[in-house]
């Protein structure tokens, strides 16, 4: 570690201890983008060694560890050091102190899936003042605290297929619900505003959202909330569930109650979570990207940026090992690249 280096994480420890906010403007300049673009050089070799730990939105889910396994795997290929950390509740500023000692580890990039967009910002901002890259995946943060973003798909793709898929279950008209995970993440809550657009459209004017719950992407809770769903609204058609958590405890519910054929599941799930339920006809059609790419993707992102080849400003490109080039769009959002639709037809094709 340099002495520039140690410098900077040591500032940014006091900071952390005397619990400034890093949201000051000078902190904003010094890690903004256009700063850091004059500096980026295409050509820059991928540094080796690199310490790059995962911070997922929370450890005892399923679709957490699919993602980082494929940030180990790459982090592998770039000969770094791998690390994954977390809490075990996806709650908003359950995230914090974990960023606080990745810090004073001095990582040189923290890939996270924030649990709420804005209350891990004055520690990811510490972060970056310490020369720490920060990349969000899966669910950002605010895009003044992160260099760049890892979507899945488009936050508009998503929305669109989540309402296309309630429209298709529930035969064009009724009742439906949305079963979410907890009421700040980013990415769920991204997803469900597409959807109230799409909701507004003609074509969906016979389909009525009576209902977000969330079930805190917390299996039991989930599990309940569909419970009461059902309970409150017995003409219920459609539960859309958002979250791998909530809709493999949806269909868990449905799949066990005299509701199986009359109330429908879909929404985002991991095939090996999924297929019991789509084989037994609870659900018929439901969508996901390889969570394992997105964890594979961000450790090229973070060692690219890293190591100086990109800044994380628009049109930056880079190689991510075996998924190819990359270009960064608007606001340093990075697309993975489209969903993929699972129904009895393909579901045993995929394992994760
Ligand atoms: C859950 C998490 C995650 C989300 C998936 C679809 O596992 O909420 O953030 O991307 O569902």
């Amino acid at each position: 570690m340099s002495r520039h280096r140690l410098a900077a994480v040591l500032a940014a420890t006091l900071l952390v201890a005397a619990g400034c906010g890093g949201t000051t403007k000078d902190n904003q300049s010094d890690s903004a983008g256009t700063q850091a673009s004059a500096t980026a050089d295409p050509n820059a070799k991928l540094k080796e060694g690199l310490k790059i730990a995962y911070l997922p939105k929370q450890l005892n889910n399923p679709y957490s560890d699919v993602e980082t396994s494929g940030g180990e795997e790459a982090v592998k290929e770039l000969k770094g050091e791998y690390k994954k950390v977390g809490p075990n509740d996806a709650a908003a500023s359950s995230q914090v102190s974990y960023i606080n000692t990745l810090i004073q580890q001095q990582q040189d990039v923290i890939v996270v899936a924030a649990n709420d967009p804005n209350a891990v910002c004055p520690s990811l901002n510490q972060a970056r003042t310490a020369k720490i890259k920060v990349v969000t995946f899966d669910s950002d943060a605010s895009k003044d605290c992160r260099d760049a973003f890892i979507n899945q798909a488009t936050t508009q793709g998503i929305g669109e297929s989540l309402a296309k898929m309630a429209l298709e279950q529930a035969g064009g008209s009724g009742d439906i619900a949305v079963l979410s995970a907890t009421p700040n993440a980013t990415n769920q809550n991204a997803w469900i505003e597409v959807m109230k657009t799409e909701l507004a459209k003609p074509e969906y004017s016979k389909l009525k959202l009576v209902k977000i719950a969330y079930g805190n992407d917390d299996d039991q809770k989930s599990f309940q909330e569909a419970q009461g769903l059902l309970q409150s609204y017995p003409n219920l058609k459609v539960i859309v569930a958002p979250t791998t958590v909530g809709i493999a405890a949806a269909a868990r519910y449905i799949s066990s109650s005299s509701y199986k054929g009359k109330v429908q599941v879909t929404g985002l799930g991991l095939p090996n979570q999924m297929r019991q339920y789509v084989k037994d006809g609870t659900v018929k059609k439901f969508a996901l990207w390889n969570p394992a790419d997105i964890g594979y993707l961000a450790a090229y992102a973070g060692a690219a940026l890293a190591s100086g080849q990109i800044s994380g400003a628009e049109g930056d490109k880079f190689t991510a090992g075996k998924l190819g080039e990359y270009t960064i769009g608007k606001d340093g959002e990075i697309v993975l690249g489209p969903p993929t639709e699972f129904t009895t037809e393909n579901i045993d094709k995929f394992n994760f």
